[in-house]
């Protein structure tokens, strides 16, 4: 008789869950590489598995489906490194206790090896349910990789600092988090409304040439980004030394009040080719109305990216050769920088925008 034995030292994880998308976010957020590069195989009803030199990832059909794949797949492969069930932003506890003993009851797998994956902006609570957040999935992947003495494919470092973009121009990642503020601030006239127009796709926001400031007001209006829900939030000048303080804190408030309790990206807008002196102590006032740790949450967003284009400047280029005061800027923000055209509709510029926001976003979830 013939015993085929298939061996195979890849770190095998099994994602369950009801949304597929979140399952797949999952994936490419563990291994900071879009799926479209991994190789992918269909098995049993509506099973795939996305698999690379490291990792297998068994992506399940979902839950609430009456498919029987997950009781087969548990049957015949009882041993997943480890088995992650993706939750929803917002999800009811009872629903997700619900899930893991329906599981439990279908495949014999024992309640605490069912781990729940919490949203990223979730903080570290008590849950009647065994549960990891998007870092712990992270730590306790490399510690299976060290037991099985594997090397990880992913050479992208987790320490967040060297993974972040320059330019924006990383591949695009997908997040498991559901809602996130971009605040624009920023001096009057230097494109905020209309960045804030661009990011949306549509114009929301009053903007246009004046001596006089445009936006009076706080303005939040939402959208929808690669499964992110995007809140824009507009705002007038906050920082400029004739506001009145009353005036100033009255916007400050409102601000805060229509950030709600969401994480906060802060988008400060700048004038490409104008650097103020009303710019020079720009990160000290948004501390001041922030919070110090305001500039890990800040990316820098250039306007009239054309008038680059016709000096025939890069933005690289620009930001090594910009003035001591605005490179300082640019360097305590971790060399977060983007570059916008609001005359043109690319969608790229976005793009760029929101990977610049998802690097962000991954340290917020560390350093909350
Ligand atoms: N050419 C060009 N004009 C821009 C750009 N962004 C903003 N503007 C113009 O600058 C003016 C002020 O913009 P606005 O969005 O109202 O600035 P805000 O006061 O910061 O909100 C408007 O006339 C905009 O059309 C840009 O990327 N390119
Ligand atoms: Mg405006």
């Amino acid at each position: 008789m013939l015993f085929l034995i298939i061996f195979t030292d890849k770190i095998s994880v099994m994602i369950l869950g009801n949304v597929k998308s979140l399952k797949k976010a999952l994936i490419t957020n563990i291994l900071g590489k879009d799926l479209s590069v991994l190789t992918k195989r269909k098995i049993l009803k509506n099973t795939e598995i996305y698999d690379d030199d490291t990792f297998e990832f068994t992506c399940t059909p979902d839950l609430n489906t009456t498919c029987d794949d997950i009781r087969e797949l548990f049957s015949k492969n009882p041993n997943f490194d480890l088995c992650l069930l993706v939750v929803e932003d917002g999800f009811s506890t009872g629903n997700v206790q619900k899930q893991i003993k329906d599981l439990n009851k279908k495949t014999g797998k024992p309640r605490e090896e069912l781990t729940v994956v919490l949203p990223l902006r979730y903080k570290f609570t008590e849950y009647p349910f065994k549960f990891y957040t998007l870092e712990q999935v992270f730590s306790k992947l490399s510690k299976l990789l060290k037991d099985k003495q594997l090397n990880p494919t992913n050479k992208r470092k987790r320490s967040a600092d060297t993974a972040e973009p320059q330019d924006g121009s990383k591949k695009k990642e997908k997040l498991t988090s559901t809602k996130v503020n971009l605040v624009l601030l920023g001096l009057a006239g230097t494109g905020k409304s209309a960045s804030g127009n661009t990011i949306l796709g549509k114009k929301h926001f009053v903007s246009r040439p004046s001596s006089n400031p445009v936006t009076t007001e706080c303005q939040v209006e939402e959208t929808e980004i690669n499964d992110l829900h995007v809140r824009v939030i507009d705002t007038p000048d906050m920082f400029d030394d004739d506001t009145e303080p009353s005036v100033r804190d009255k916007h400050v408030k409102r601000c805060k009040e229509l950030c709600e309790s969401e994480l906060c990206v802060y988008v400060l807008v700048m004038h490409v080719s104008r650097f103020t002196d009303g710019e020079r102590d720009i990160l000290e006032k948004l501390e001041n109305t922030f919070g110090t740790k305001v500039k890990e949450q800040t990316v820098i967003l250039f306007t009239r990216g054309e008038n680059l284009e016709e000096a025939e400047m890069t933005l690289e280029g620009f930001l090594h050769s910009c003035q001591p005061g605005l490179k300082e800027i640019i360097e305590k923000c971790n060399n977060r920088c983007v570059l916008f055209e609001n005359r043109s509709s690319s969608s790229d510029q976005v793009e760029k925008l929101m990977n610049t926001v998802s690097v962000v976003l991954k340290k917020t979830a560390k350093i909350q």
